[in-house]
């Protein structure tokens, strides 16, 4: 295994990205105009230590543990071999929206400041992960599935890696090898990662190398200290549109945006031009995939100059809402609260 002179492999050009240390975050105007999913060249990069350059002709996945009745490794070319299934899959992580819980409810959270960046959909395509497991033979008594990434250590934790119960395993988790058609770019896993629909970001490891099963429950600082309580996503909404974007006064306008819920589909969204005075609903049609998103849009002539608060509140098929205000949480996860995102009307 290499390393990439950077902590990311990928160009992270300032108007696609804002970067956060080892990680980077994709700007929603670079989402305006395009199709469902997020471009590789923009899909956010999230890396606890640094990306991996790893030679797949040597690369193995180890699959093993008390679990499972035929322990065995797969090299790239047996997985590719395999029947393989695609999904269009949000990964976001659960401290997307972090910043807000500082910059709107004054009550800041540590950890890197994410605005609403921390979120892209793919169409993902590998192995089922019920498929390695039928294939090595989980015994009954089988309780967590533990993937571990092949990325250096982080800190003094050993590398990272968060076990899975082994229903959501056998589930409709992925053992992606492809992100939009081409392999996975070493920044999103190459050769092979976890896509885990619904959950929080840190379950779709990357750069796996190792899988075990265990029959007792597994725990990692990963499960215990970092993301701990955390599982699915809740309900949140973004405009395609730069933070304190310029918007001429007078001319009709198309605002577009998307929402996505861990829980299953958004059933409606509604639009604030006014800082929350008053809501109209959002139109949508075109795609919307349960474990992805749901983009939308709403007409406006914007009729007065001066700073305007922008907000978006989607609502899934579970009956969840976004919230205008949310308790504060240490870590700073989840933060699903409606998001005021300025703009300026100017004179055109
Ligand atoms: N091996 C490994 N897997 C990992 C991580 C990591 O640092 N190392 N980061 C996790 C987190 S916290 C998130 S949010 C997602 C981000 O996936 P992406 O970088 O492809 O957007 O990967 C997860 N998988
Ligand atoms: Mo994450």
């Amino acid at each position: 295994m290499k390393q990439a002179t950077a902590a990311i492999a990928k160009p992270l050009p300032d108007h696609l990205f804002r970067v956060h240390g080892n990680s980077a975050e994709m700007r929603w105007e670079s989402m305006a105009g395009l199709g469902y999913h997020t471009p590789n060249d923009r899909f956010f990069v999230r890396n606890h230590t640094f990306t991996p350059l790893i030679d797949a002709t040597t690369w193995r996945l180890n699959v093993h543990g008390a679990g499972v009745r035929r322990p065995r490794e797969f090299s790239y070319d047996e997985l590719r071999a395999m029947p393989s299934r695609t999904y269009d899959v949000a990964i976001e992580c659960a401290g997307n929206g972090r910043r807000f819980y500082r910059t709107q409810q004054h009550d800041g959270a540590p950890g890197t400041q994410w605005g609403l960046g921390a979120i892209g959909v793919a169409r993902w395509r590998g192995v089922p992960l019920r498929h390695l497991l039928n294939e090595v033979g989980v015994l009954p008594g089988a309780v967590d599935v533990l993937p571990t990434g092949l990325d250096a250590p982080f800190e003094d934790h050993g590398h990272v890696r968060r076990p899975l119960p082994v229903d959501k395993a056998m589930d409709d988790v992925l053992v992606a090898y492809e992100m939009n058609g081409g392999p996975l770019p070493p920044d999103h896993g190459f050769p092979v990662r976890l896509v885990v629909p619904g959950w929080v970001g840190i379950a779709s490891i990357k750069w796996l190398g190792d899988i075990e099963i265990s029959t007792t429950e597994l725990f990692t600082p990963w499960n215990t200290v970092f993301y701990r309580d955390v599982t699915t996503q809740p309900v949140k909404s973004a405009f395609e549109l730069e933070w304190n974007a310029r918007v001429p006064l007078g001319s009709p306008r198309v605002l577009r945006g998307r929402s996505w819920s861990g829980h299953g589909r958004i059933v409606r969204v509604e639009v604030s031009l006014d800082g929350g005075l008053t809501w109209r609903q959002a139109e949508h049609h075109g795609q919307h995939l349960v474990s992805a998103w749901l983009p939308w849009h709403i007409e406006w002539a914007p009729q007065r100059t001066g700073t305007r608060l922008l907000m978006a509140r989607a609502t899934d098929e579970t009956g969840a809402t976004q919230p205008l205000t949310i308790p504060r949480h240490p870590f700073g996860y989840h933060f699903d609260a409606v998001v005021q995102h300025p703009i300026h009307v100017v004179n055109g």
